[in-house]
């Protein structure tokens, strides 16, 4: 038995346990005290967090557009905190579709691998990507390729089935 064994066995069995048990919820709390702003980059966000982020990236979507004009004929997502905002959009056919990066520094890109298409090139902060809407009518998943955690979906409307 080493000494700081017996200590806590011997000499104060009730008092080395709740020492035991502050350390513990100690490190308990460190370990929840870290994550901050890395839990909003976590692949594992509720669909409340995930409203929560896109409410942030609205009002930076619409300084983006106050600088950026665009035609009523486009469709814009953006992208915030690695969350494609909205993760879901309707798209008719001849629309195009925009892809607006608010973030402060994260880069992404997009991809419709299913579609067995290529991943767009990387879009920065300020950056846009936009994608041809030449997808068959329905439900097109996408992904981000550096974040795959990153999904949205773009559903087609009045193109070929
Ligand atoms: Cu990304």
């Amino acid at each position: 038995m080493t000494a700081l064994a017996r200590c806590l066995r011997d000499d104060h069995p009730q008092g080395s346990r709740r020492v035991i048990g502050a350390v513990m919820a100690g490190l308990v709390l460190l370990a929840c005290a870290i994550p901050g702003p890395a839990a909003a980059q976590s692949p594992k966000l509720t669909p409340e967090e995930r409203a929560a982020i896109c409410a942030e990236a609205e009002p930076r979507l619409k300084d983006w557009l106050a600088d950026h004009p665009i035609g009523e004929a486009t469709v814009v997502v953006a992208t915030w905190k690695e969350v494609f905002c909205p993760e879901t959009v309707t798209v008719k056919a001849g629309q195009k579709l925009l892809f607006v990066n608010v973030e402060k520094r994260t880069s992404h890109s997009v991809w419709f691998k299913a579609d067995g298409r290529a991943e767009s090139q990387r879009f920065f902060p300020d950056e846009t990507v936009e994608q041809p809407v030449d997808l068959d009518e329905g439900e097109h998943d996408f992904v981000c390729g550096p974040h795959p955690w990153m999904r949205g979906k773009v559903i087609v409307e009045g193109a070929k089935k």
